[in-house]
């Protein structure tokens, strides 16, 4: 039996993309594979459509239903705690808007098995962003990037904001989740954060990022400018940690290739691997 990948997706209103991701995720034919939302009582319903899903698809799609909005961080430390406590070998994280194309899943597993950490970089050479973005909202996201948490943490990958990323077990064990203490937005960068730490082999591959297909952004003015004050807050958390030093990057080629094909070949895939920094997931 292949090892587990639990797809863990938090979800607050989001009830119109649920029931696509799913039939998306399940059509990568990645063997093992289930899916976790993890919904804040969304008042679209969506915890409803979810449950839904997983008493059709009973061991493929499951649920954790929480009382309020507590948070994209706390939804995910909550999910990946429930991924590893049921065997989960590959834990990937991602919006459930379609941002993260699912296309790219099977590729990150490939270099998963190399690396400890990787993530869905639009900032890497390759990667790009929805044409649609706002000049504005292209200077902001770089400026989080390659400004302010190179600044303030000396963060070395380029994306440290993004979320789409697959984790291997030994990694989430390694960071120790119960350190994590960002609930919001800012989770994403203290992850990163705390995999550079940890000495993690971390591998950044070019996505394209699409704008969400459905529904609407949860990411107001108000969290933005909270998650880029958060910054300082973990500098001062991590303060007495020194960074274990890194294991040398392994070589990776094979795979890469390997996995990329087996992608192009996926019947009826919108494909964002095909003429990936091109295509949009839409
Ligand atoms: N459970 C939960 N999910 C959230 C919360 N805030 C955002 N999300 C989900 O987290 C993902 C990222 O949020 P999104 O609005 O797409 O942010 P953006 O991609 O930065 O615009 C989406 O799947 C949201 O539905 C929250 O407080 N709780
Ligand atoms: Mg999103």
């Amino acid at each position: 039996m292949a090892n587990k990948t639990m797809v863990v997706v938090p979800t607050y209103n989001e009830a119109a993309n649920v029931r696509f991701l799913v039939d998306k995720l399940l059509s990568l034919n990645v063997a093992n594979l289930e899916i976790l939302f993890v919904d804040d009582a969304s008042p679209d319903g969506t915890g409803q459509v979810a449950e839904n899903l997983a008493q059709e698809l009973p061991g493929r799609v499951h649920v954790i239903h929480r009382p309020c909005k507590l948070g994209l961080g706390t939804a995910y430390i909550q999910g990946f705690n429930w991924a590893l406590g049921h065997g989960a070998e590959y834990v990937v994280q991602m919006d459930a808007d379609f941002s993260h194309s699912p296309d790219y899943i099977p590729q990150f597993l490939g270099f998963a098995q190399q690396f400890d950490v990787v993530i869905g970089s639009r900032y890497v050479s390759g990667g790009k962003l929805d044409e649609q973005w706002s000049a504005g909202r292209r200077l902001l996201s770089w400026w989080a990037n390659s400004i302010w948490t190179r600044l303030i943490l000396g963060v070395k990958t380029k994306d440290a904001t993004g979320g789409f990323k697959c984790w291997r077990r030994s990694a989430l064990e390694q960071i120790d989740l119960q350190r994590i203490r960002s609930t919001g937005y800012v989770f994403q960068v203290e992850m990163c954060y705390a995999a550079e730490q940890a000495g993690l082999r971390i591998k950044e591959i070019p996505i394209y990022f699409a704008d969400r297909r459905i529904g609407q952004s949860k990411m107001s003015g108000r969290v933005k400018l909270e998650a880029a004050l958060r910054v300082f807050e973990i500098r001062w958390r991590y303060r007495t940690t020194r960074t274990i030093k890194r294991a040398p990057q392994p070589v990776v080629q094979p795979i890469a290739s390997r996995v990329t094909s087996i992608v192009r070949e996926e019947p009826g895939g919108k494909g964002a691997l095909r003429g990936m920094s091109r295509t949009k997931d839409r």
